[in-house]
């Protein structure tokens, strides 16, 4: 305070809140003091994260608080997103970002001695999700709250989320990822608003009071559900809206029966059975196991998060029949779908509803998103199964499945084939519970996630309802948030852009398009070329510092992360390195552009072909990285433990992304927005949308190659038979005998037979087919490569052609087409200033 001021001065500025940087270090000493019980002598790297987390926790609370206050206060309509995957990354530095304080910490912390970099490194990411439909759920929060929409993301909080994977002798292995081992500073636990969610059992029915026909489920078991709350900061608002993890706890008095009766052993074993619903993220991204313990972690969080939108009405003294006005339910894939049943059981056996009044409301509640074509990952439940676990539901699907199957004979009489196509149960063979037929009866909107997946669908899996339901289905394009991918993982390239058209684009990422007007200026090509370099060469020293492999900064950099998937094709990928490196070995004078090949991504477990695809990749790597014929013209990498963290360093750092599917496969992609958003140029196939990047960006500034859907489904159709590509192409000939020879495997002809096998016999994915257009279409952009100033104009009309992949984007879209929810800015109470 300045003692010379007449003025009192209210000094609301504390140590909690207060952003100047006296204020800040003053917090950050505090918090290690006081939270982690450590003085600076003897604090680790740990310690000192953590003291920044709660410095920063402190700053959101405000907001955060603020916002429950406000959205209680009006009793504002809530978009609640179901997801069974949150992947949300590092939080500190995004919401370092989003409060607009990144530099001032940066500064305080540097100022006490400390490396700030370090921090942020050392916060271990919750992993609570597989790919890209958990991150897409993360960008829509960010962006939910960034446009003020009242909103809450309910999940599971698992104790282990996707595996740590480590690569030796060119395999994966798997590590437990223990992310809560130091703690979890982000979260705040709220035991007083936990749920009791049941299981198991049998039903009995009964006539009420009124004579009316009634259920009563009398369950075997009793689970509770511990809400864990994590803040979402919007950027640059005071909106901090809430993201809900459920958490499984055996309750207290834990199977009584079997206590009392002295088998302790056994009531424990209850306890822990209990507690294994939210154990583990099951690792399999596009695919569905039909695991029992996964259809309990759904029931368990959809019961949870139902049960808690019920206490929230009643605590807003909204009557029940209001719950569509009140919440628009999200169903992120089919993995929430028993939501519908849900609703439906709670609606009528705990709060009396009548049928058609309960249905009324479930429906007008419900939109469901698709994010996959492949048949393998539509979800079912053998009827047996499901009835051992819920009972209840069962009953009410059959009755639901009644009651459709009749409207669906008023609207095609005597189409039994339709019928059977239909019905919510499959009775083709063993009988099974169909949980996207179910969430699309349930649901008022359903919508695929771009324009050529939502054409596929109504063509394609759900065409049936199509038929029956045009008016439900709707097309809405992901997006991803320009705030992580790029103001915090590209500061560099976001200061750049910031510094020709100001920063409104973070908000308002179409406004990128102003830097086509700077794509003559060779003053800012050059600059934009020098970022790129700069990170290119950032990333070369950590890939020498982890793998010991020198990469040339100067070469190409063509990345392909992601899951590892045969739909994805990163064995295309493999093929054509091991052409280049032919073409080498035949003619070691050959005049090659330099590439680094740069791999990422996880297999599932269980996933045999996709594990072998990255030994063969690594084994590819050991031969061509060390053949002195090479002379460094190639390199192949494989970057271990690709995750949120590590992605945002990658992005920035690509020439090429590879997004290469099998037309038809990939529902959108959302690494391929994130890539071209950060000045990659992408080779691709009309897929997902790849299709919409494309128009976007200008087809002359995208390299296209590869069969389209349609042709992918006729050749189908036609027979396709990959040894016609085989026979009758030498160099492809050559590149498969070579592998299949054990050239890359010490000799060994057995280990990749399984690959060449799969490609030779059948080739679901058509590599064959695509593989020369594939190559042709490099060979296309080692040339563009060459000449680094067309190269340049090209990745500089990408960055400023990719506004329409903003998730706030689609979230706008979401808002207007679907969820009809407006925004709810959030005023704080003016703050009198420690003193200007
Ligand atoms: N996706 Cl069904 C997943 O990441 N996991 C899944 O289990 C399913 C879909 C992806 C999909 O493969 C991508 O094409 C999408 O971009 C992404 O969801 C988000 O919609």
């Amino acid at each position: 305070p300045n003692p010379n001021s007449t003025q009192e001065i209210v000094r609301i500025e504390d140590d909690r809140t207060g952003l100047g940087i006296e204020t800040l270090k003053r917090a950050f000493l505090d918090n290690l003091f006081y939270i982690q019980g450590k003085f600076p002598a003897i604090a680790t790297l740990n310690d000192y994260y953590m003291a920044l987390a709660y410095t920063v926790r402190d700053r959101l609370f405000k907001r955060w608080i603020t916002t429950a206050e406000t959205y209680g206060n009006q009793k504002a309509r809530t978009v609640c997103y179901l997801s069974a995957e949150f992947l949300m990354g590092p939080h500190l530095g995004n919401n370092l970002i989003n409060l607009g304080i990144y530099e001032q910490v940066k500064q305080a912390i540097e100022e006490l001695g400390l490396n700030f970099e370090e921090l942020l490194e050392q916060e271990e990411e919750p992993g609570l999700g597989n790919g890209g439909l958990g991150r897409l759920a993360a960008c829509y929060l960010d962006s939910l709250a960034t446009l003020e929409i009242p909103a809450l993301g309910y999940g599971i909080r698992y104790e282990f989320g996707i595996f740590n994977q480590r690569i030796q002798d060119g395999w994966q292995v798997e590590i437990t990822d223990k992310w809560l081992r130091y703690g979890n500073p982000w979260e705040v636990s709220r035991p007083e608003w936990a749920v009791e969610v049941k299981f198991g059992g049998h039903t009995e029915s009964f006539t009420d009071e009124h004579g009316a026909y009634r259920v009563r489920w009398i369950p075997h078991k009793v689970v509770n559900g511990i809400p864990y709350d994590t803040p979402i900061s919007g950027y640059s608002v005071n909106t901090c809206n809430t993201l809900r993890l459920w958490s499984a706890e055996a309750p207290e008095t834990f199977d009584f029966d079997a206590f009392n009766a002295g088998d302790y052993s056994r009531a424990v074993q209850q306890k822990m059975a209990s507690e294994t619903i939210s154990k583990v993220l099951y690792p399999n991204d596009n695919l569905t196991q039909g695991k029992i313990l996964r259809l309990e972690q759904q029931f368990f969080f959809v019961s949870c998060s139902l049960q808690d939108m019920i206490r929230i009405l009643e605590r807003q003294g909204i009557p029940l029949e209001q719950f569509p006005e009140k919440f628009s339910i999200q169903l992120n894939d089919t993995h929430p779908s028993i939501t519908v049943v849900e609703l439906m059981r709670l609606l009528m056996d705990e709060h009396g509803m009548e049928w058609n009044k309960a249905w009324g409301i479930t429906t007008r509640s419900l939109a469901y998103t698709n994010h996959t074509l492949l048949p393998e990952a539509l979800e079912r439940w053998p009827i047996s199964l499901f009835g051992q676990l819920l009972p209840r539901h069962l009953e009410i699907i059959f009755e639901i499945n009644r009651r459709f199957l009749d409207d669906v004979r008023l609207k095609f009489p005597d189409d039994w084939e339709r019928l059977g196509r239909m019905s919510l149960i499959d009775e083709s063979g063993e009988r099974y519970v169909r949980m996207a037929n179910l969430a699309c009866v349930g649901s008022f909107a359903i919508n695929g996630v771009a324009a050529l997946h939502t054409e596929l669908l109504k063509e394609g899996v759900l065409r049936d309802f199509y038929e029956m339901y045009p008016e439900k289905f709707n097309n809405k394009t992901n997006g991803v948030t320009p705030r992580r991918f790029m103001v915090l993982s590209n500061f560099r390239l976001a200061n750049l852009i910031s510094r020709k058209i100001g920063n409104n684009w973070v908000k308002h990422l179409e406004e990128l398009h102003k830097l086509e007007d700077f794509v003559d200026d060779p003053d800012f090509r050059r600059e934009f070329r020098e970022i790129k370099q700069a990170i290119k060469q950032d990333l070369a020293v950590y890939i020498k510092r982890t793998t010991n492999i020198d990469v040339n900064p100067n070469s190409i950099f063509d990345i392909q992360s992601k899951r590892i998937h045969e739909y994805k094709r990163q064995h295309l990928n493999a093929l054509h390195i091991v052409t280049l490196y032919n073409r080498i070995k035949a003619n070691p004078d050959i005049d090659i552009t330099p590439r680094t090949f740069l791999f990422g991504g996880k297999a599932a477990p269980g996933y045999y072909m996709a594990k072998l695809i990255i030994k063969l990749i690594n084994s590819i790597g050991d031969v061509v990285n060390r053949d002195p014929d090479v002379r460094g013209r190639l390199k192949v990498v494989f970057l271990e433990n690709y995750n949120v963290k590590f992605a945002q360093r990658v992005y920035p750092a690509a020439d090429l992304s590879e997004q290469i599917s099998t037309a038809g496969k990939e529902a959108s992609g959302t690494g391929n927005m994130k890539f071209a958003l950060n000045g990659a140029l992408t080779i691709g196939t009309l897929d997902g949308a790849n299709v919409e990047i494309r128009e976007e960006v200008g087809a002359e500034n995208f390299f296209l190659f590869g069969l389209t859907a349609d042709e992918v489904y006729a050749k189908k159709v036609a027979g396709y038979n990959p040894m016609d590509y085989y026979y009758s192409n030498p160099e492809l000939k050559l590149v498969i005998d070579r592998i299949a020879s054990g050239f890359f495997s010490h000799g060994d002809a057995n280990l990749f037979k399984p690959i060449v096998d799969n490609l030779l016999y059948g080739d679901p994915y058509m590599l064959l087919a695509d593989y020369q257009a594939y190559v042709d279409c490099q060979e296309q952009v080692s040339q563009a490569y060459q000449d680094q100033d067309r190269w340049t104009r090209m990745s500089i009309l990408n960055v400023a052609r990719m506004g329409k992949f903003s998730s706030d984007r689609s979230i706008r879209d979401y808002c207007e087409g679907i969820w009809h929810v407006q925004s709810v800015p959030i005023k704080l109470e003016e703050y009198v200033q420690e003193n200007a």
